[in-house]
């Protein structure tokens, strides 16, 4: 851990791949958002906000996803534009975070 700590890139937690995905569009209704990161994290101490098209915040209950580099939680998404703030703690102890940006349209 001490070592591996000095290599940033393979320190961080980066977003690879998501649903939604950013600037992506998604059906309202019940959702099941999946974060996947380039390294293994922490999901008791990481974080995922709703951001709805109103401006209100949601605290989602985050999970762990198939393989210990996913998070995935369960909302209810409304139409209109909204964000998902991530801040995720991998493994080094290291915290990154950033914002999805997608819109939801009724199917
Ligand atoms: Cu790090």
């Amino acid at each position: 851990m001490l070592l591996g700590a000095t290599d940033p890139a393979l320190a961080h937690a980066i977003l690879m791949d998501g649903y939604p995905l950013p600037n992506g569009t998604m059906p309202t209704g019940e959702a099941s958002i999946r974060l996947r990161f380039n390294s293994r994290i922490d999901i008791a101490r990481s974080r995922l906000t709703l951001v709805m098209p109103d401006g209100a915040e949601r605290r989602l209950q985050p999970r762990p996803g198939p393989s210990p580099d996913m998070m995935e939680a369960d909302t209810p998404i409304a139409p209109g534009a909204g964000q998902l703030h991530w801040q995720v703690l991998a493994i080094d102890g290291h915290i990154t975070r950033g914002v999805i940006p997608f819109t939801a349209m009724a199917r």
